[in-house]
């Protein structure tokens, strides 16, 4: 798997490798980016202290690329709400693809086909039991669809002949939120491999009714957007994600949340006395794993969420293959206060880009 190229990538570090495929592809933003000398102070942070500057040179400019992975952890669209005649609550989400360029590491541009001009797309998030509409327009250079992973008729599945359609169209999908968990949409237009890896994915969270639940009801109200019981968690979208920049079916850059090593430049703040929840997505095209590892720590989990009780407890690293996803309860309340790591452990992708911090701290995070 491991050819010469990435090799040189790998032991020249993602900076040498990204300014080297931008020139050759991109021409303009490296300038910028190759004027950074590595080690320059305005850029020295908690990553180079930890890790010996091992990561990304500059700063993608997020007002640019329009989004911001620091916020796409806990933007949830819990989309347009309303009641029914027969007492149901209904979501109603708004949905466009288009294509746009979207910067992914410091000076390197990528070709994204996004939804909602954001990769990943928007965080759908909704109750089990809820009726939900997503209203889908393909403003695009290519058919797509939307095909979610959940339970639904096949007339709603987004895949040819159901719901993948063409540039200038609109398409409503409309089903129940079920089975709560943690889930995942992404285009299933053809060649599927080519339409996820240009970005069209995004997760979606089906929060446990608690009242479906009255042996784990108050299990399920800390799940529950809005409830007090979920109010003390501090909870997090995680979508791991990689790009092919040089269109060759192998990845150069691997994230979480599309910008390379964005929380080792700004680690994602954490106050200890609050329980931590990831919601974990891969949606990585071309590699058949990824996987999440937590330094100094160990973690409770629940495959596909779709459970109120931990699949597997008391582990430190966890594997996903494409599609797979799961719920990661973190406790750090016994913890002193620091910079815990927590990356892939395929050694390979934390250097080219999946590589995190949590900044944790004794008292309230701002
Ligand atoms: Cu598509």
């Amino acid at each position: 798997m491991l050819d010469a190229a990435r090799r040189r990538i790998i032991h020249g570090g993602l900076f040498a490798s990204a300014a080297g495929m931008a020139s050759s592809l991109f021409p303009g933003p490296v300038a910028a980016a190759q004027a950074v000398a590595p080690g320059a102070s305005h850029h020295a942070g908690a990553m180079e202290v930890l890790h010996g500057g091992m990561t990304t040179v500059g700063e993608v400019d997020r007002e640019r690329n329009g989004f911001d992975p620091t916020e796409i952890m806990t933007d949830w669209d819990v989309g347009q709400v309303s009641i029914a005649d027969d007492g149901r609550r209904v979501r109603i989400y708004e949905i466009t693809a288009e294509d746009k360029e979207i910067e992914i590491a410091p000076g390197l541009l990528f070709p994204a086909w996004t939804y909602n001009g954001r990769v990943p797309g928007p965080t759908l998030r909704a109750t089990e039991g809820d009726r939900l509409r997503i209203v889908f327009r393909n403003q695009g250079s290519h058919p797509h669809s939307m095909h979610f992973h959940g339970i639904h008729s096949a007339r709603m599945d987004g895949v040819p002949g159901a719901g993948v359609i063409d540039p200038g169209a609109e398409f409503v999908y409309e089903f129940d939120a079920k089975p709560f968990g943690c889930h995942l949409y992404h285009c299933h237009a053809l060649p599927l491999k080519r339409h996820i890896h240009k970005g069209m994915y995004g997760a979606f969270i089906v929060d446990p009714d608690p009242a479906r639940h009255p042996e784990q009801e108050e299990t399920a109200r800390s799940r529950l957007l809005g409830a007090p019981e979920n109010g003390r968690w501090q909870e997090f979208v995680m979508v791991m994600n990689a790009f092919d920049t040089n269109f060759d079916d192998e990845n150069e850059v691997y994230a979480v949340n599309t910008v390379a090593h964005a929380y080792m430049k700004r680690p994602i703040a954490i106050d200890r006395a609050r329980p931590v929840r990831v919601y974990l997505v891969n949606v990585t095209e071309f590699d058949p794993i990824n996987s999440f590892h937590l330094h100094g720590n160990f973690f409770d989990y629940y495959d596909h969420g779709t459970t109120l009780t931990p699949t597997a407890r008391t582990i430190d690293t966890v594997m996903q293959c494409q599609a797979q996803r799961g719920i990661l309860e973190i406790s750090f309340a016994e913890h002193e206060p620091g910079m815990y790591m927590f990356h892939a452990h395929q050694s390979e992708f934390a250097e080219l880009g999946w590589m995190s911090l949590f900044d944790v701290r004794a008292g309230a995070t701002a």
